[in-house]
């Protein structure tokens, strides 16, 4: 038999921050696709919407009134599904029927007053005002004693549930850990206990040598498409200085992370010339008081879209009963997002 080729034949791979596995199955990305088209949303959007609930001056669905915001705008999610004030209980039934009550606060921030932008059209100056915005709500949110983790993330796109199009994340903040970043802060931690050095910037050493995954670099921050990803342009981006959470970002590396978010956003439209769904989010350290000097700041990227803006992946059968699985291969995905140009490519006659 012929040698074990990973561009050609199926295999698992490892995800060192999850713990889980993943099926890549190369060859399997030239099937036929007979079903479901995205459709493709009006890409033509007014500066300001009356009748958009995000944009400045208007009127939200609860009655409140957004102010005449300049840049971005914060303000308590009208419909948040978690709570400040909930009573402290829990029920056990044989250790089979557990529950617990959770708290915490749901935020929304708009990234900007214009309602047809979005974070790969924004200016750096603009980018660098979200970063600052995500850093001042992780700190206050992070300090309080109820909430020991802060989740911040952005929804874009219909094909992602976002409700608006208006440019927005939202902040969900809480008081224990969820189940994604607990996993990563036990991997993290036992890397770290056993190398002395936190994983993530290993990962880093290993991927900016063999640069078959690297998306685009800055001086201070990576993103590659991870060696594990399951969905077809996941990404990963990471600072290359060993940083538990934003707030630790010196003024260079803020605007490099602006830079590096705007490089990448960019690529993301271009791939397939669409405003590029995605759900997107920060990884940091848990605000419950301890150091976690394990952890390693990170975003990541989840676009749902395959092969076209029309065809998505679904996670189904075998991803559901079994686990993830992926056709077209992670460095396939760097390498298409890699030759884009870091020009919109709605300018590129500007
Ligand atoms: P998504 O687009 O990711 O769904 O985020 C929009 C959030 O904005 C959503 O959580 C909130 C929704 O609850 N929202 C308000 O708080 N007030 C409004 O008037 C409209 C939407
Ligand atoms: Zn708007």
């Amino acid at each position: 038999m012929a040698e074990f080729d990973s561009a050609e034949h199926p295999h698992r791979r490892y995800n060192p921050l999850s713990g889980e596995w993943i099926l890549v199955s190369p060859h399997r990305s030239k099937r036929p696709w007979q079903g479901q088209q995205e459709k493709t949303a009006a890409e033509e959007r007014p500066t300001y919407d009356p009748t958009c609930y995000l944009c400045p001056g208007n009127t939200r669905a609860n009655g409140s009134v957004n102010p005449a915001y300049e840049g971005t705008f914060v303000f308590d999610n009208d419909f948040a599904a978690l709570m400040p004030d909930v009573p402290v209980g829990s029920m056990n039934v044989g250790g089979l029927l557990r529950a617990e009550s959770e708290s915490g606060v749901g935020r929304v921030i708009c990234f900007s007053p214009r309602h047809d932008l979005t974070l790969p059209e924004m200016t750096p100056d603009e980018i660098r005002g979200v970063v600052d915005v995500w850093i001042q709500q992780y700190k206050e949110l992070g300090d309080r004693p109820d909430i020991n983790y802060v989740q911040i993330f952005e929804n874009k796109g219909q094909a992602m549930g976002a409700s608006n199009p208006h440019p927005h994340g939202q902040i969900w903040a809480q008081r224990t850990v969820p189940v994604e970043p607990a996993k990563e802060t036990v991997q993290q931690a036992a890397y770290f206990a056993e190398h002395g050095r936190s994983l993530l910037s290993d990962y880093l050493e290993i991927e900016t040598k063999e640069k078959t995954r690297v998306v685009v670099e800055n001086e201070h921050f990576v993103v590659v498409v991870p060696f594990w990803a399951v969905w077809p342009y996941e990404t990963l981006l990471v600072p290359r200085r060993h940083v538990q959470d934003i707030t630790q970002l010196t003024d260079a590396e803020k605007d490099a992370l602006a830079d590096i978010l705007r490089q990448l956003t960019i690529r993301y439209d271009n791939l397939f010339e669409i405003s590029f769904p995605y759900s997107a989010g920060l990884h940091q350290r848990p605000t419950d008081g301890q150091a976690h000097e394990s952890w390693h700041f990170h975003m990541h990227f989840f676009p749902p879209l395959l092969r076209s803006a029309t065809v998505r992946k679904f996670m189904v059968g075998y991803e559901m009963l079994g686990n993830p699985q992926r056709d077209v291969t992670p460095e396939f995905a760097a390498e298409r997002l890699r030759i884009q140009s870091d020009v919109h490519y709605k300018h590129v006659n500007d």
